[in-house]
């Protein structure tokens, strides 16, 4: 999710503007993928879309520092 947005407990239409960036991966499927990290610092909410898997925890944290 875009810095300084989550999409709280369920994944909705209204959630879609923030995605910072997705990819699909179908259940039991795997990918190898790479995306460019957000230039802007701080915690960026990791979630997944699909219903009911967000309030099960299906989140993570991504952590973005500054360049020293
Ligand atoms: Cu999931």
């Amino acid at each position: 999710m875009k810095l300084g947005t989550t999409a709280g407990d369920i994944f909705d239409e209204k959630d879609i503007p923030n995605v910072f960036w997705e990819v699909e991966i179908q259940p039991g499927g795997s990918i190898d993928t790479a995306f460019t990290a957000p230039t802007e610092a701080g915690e960026y909410q990791v979630v997944c879309r699909t219903e009911g898997h967000i309030v099960s925890g299906m989140t993570a944290k991504l952590t973005v520092v500054a360049n020293e």
